[in-house]
């Protein structure tokens, strides 16, 4: 018999035994099996995230990155990218939780074929002026620190008109996720590229002053009908709300990229985030449920992440998986520094799973490994 000790301590903890083992065998053969013995592990206290913090260093990426473009022809590849693949999670190609990310190269004047799938896409620009994306026929230009959307089932392609350098992008997918939940779709368009209308940026044009549209219809599908958000709007903001307000402890000045029309995240299932720490600024310690890809924007700072400090500078990326504690610092004493970053809140949220919690215990930084 257990004590009440033992029942507060833990659910299972049946001892195995011969007779136990043979019976597990007789219910292995019927595809069936004791629920006690996989019980602590299915049913977790809290999140256990297979993932792990990592830091991408877009100085060692980027050479590599380079090199895939004599390498592999675009179309034999489908997508020229460079993968950025969390330990924890290689069988799902996954970055963090089930997000996936990775580094696009466009070579000058290259043009992809159209497809569509049932993964969603976003895009975050590192280097290169000439790229644009074509999404369900409207033809979107996006320059460095441009952020730009590619909602599930829409088609698109992308291509790079410089006649100099390479684009450079960061893809941000939820592949892992679509692939979860067994429902990935891929379709190659039919002409294999689209006919694009012949005003380029017109969901900027249309929505793009927080101002809607008047006396048309409304839109109603489950995503922004905004696609594009360039950066030096995206960072004044930032730097106008900083005059405003404090901000977050944990996050500095912190805003989110949003659908104009309803005022939640871009898509039904990533948001994404722009943040700004003050110069010097150190941030608090928090977590939350919900996987978080940063990428540094701007400046140079050091995050905390489960206890590991990760020093970064503008083009890294870095992972905060599910539950972990987090906390950022400016290491620059006189200039802001902007984070980027996307999320898969509004599938927690959505679901009744999203929870966060402030760092208490022993003040509001968590201790940092040796
Ligand atoms: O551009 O649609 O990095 O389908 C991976 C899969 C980019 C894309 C990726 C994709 C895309």
């Amino acid at each position: 018999m257990s004590s009440d000790e033992d029942r507060r301590i833990g659910r299972a903890r049946v001892r195995d035994n011969p007779e136990l083992m043979a019976y597990y065998d007789e219910l292995a053969k019927l595809e069936a099996g004791a629920l006690w013995t996989v019980a602590n592990e299915i049913e977790p206290w809290y999140p256990q995230p297979k993932s792990v913090p990592v830091l991408w260093r877009y100085e060692e990426l980027r050479p590599l990155v380079q090199r895939a473009l004599p390498l592999v022809q675009a179309d034999d590849a489908g997508r020229r990218v460079v993968m950025l693949v969390n330990p924890g999670r290689r069988e799902l190609s996954a970055a963090v939780g089930l997000l996936y990310t990775g580094l696009q190269i466009m070579g000058p004047g290259e043009a992809m074929t159209a497809h569509r799938h049932q993964a969603a896409a976003l895009r975050f620009v590192h280097e290169g002026t000439g790229a644009w994306t074509v999404v369900d026929g409207q033809k979107l230009r996006v320059g460095p620190r441009d952020f730009a959307i590619t909602p599930n089932n829409t088609w698109h392609e992308h291509g790079n008109e410089a006649d100099d350098a390479p684009v450079i992008w960061q893809d941000g997918l939820d592949i892992p996720l679509v692939n979860a939940l067994d429902a990935g779709f891929y379709e190659v368009h039919p002409e294999l590229y689209q006919r694009p209308g012949a005003v380029v940026n017109s969901s900027l044009l249309s929505y793009g002053a927080n101002l809607l549209p008047y006396g048309v219809e409304k839109w109603t599908r489950p995503y922004s009908p905004l696609l594009g958000w360039p950066w030096e709007p995206s960072y004044q903001a930032l730097c106008a709300l900083a005059r405003a307000s404090e901000g977050s402890p944990f996050d500095g000045v912190i805003m989110e990229y949003t659908n104009p029309v309803t005022g939640g995240p871009v898509m039904p299932t990533m948001g994404a985030h722009l943040q700004l720490l003050r110069p010097g600024q150190a941030t608090a310690a928090h977590r939350h449920t919900g996987s978080v890809v940063y990428t540094a924007a701007k400046g140079r700072g050091v995050s905390v992440i489960a206890g590991r400090r990760f020093a970064w500078q503008q083009g890294d990326i870095f992972c905060v998986p599910s539950w972990a504690w987090h906390e950022h610092e400016n290491l620059d004493r006189s200039e802001d520094a902007c984070l980027f970053s996307f999320n898969d809140f509004p599938v927690m949220r959505s679901l009744g799973l999203y929870r966060e919690e402030a760092h208490t215990d022993g003040g509001a930084h968590q201790p940092v490994l040796p």
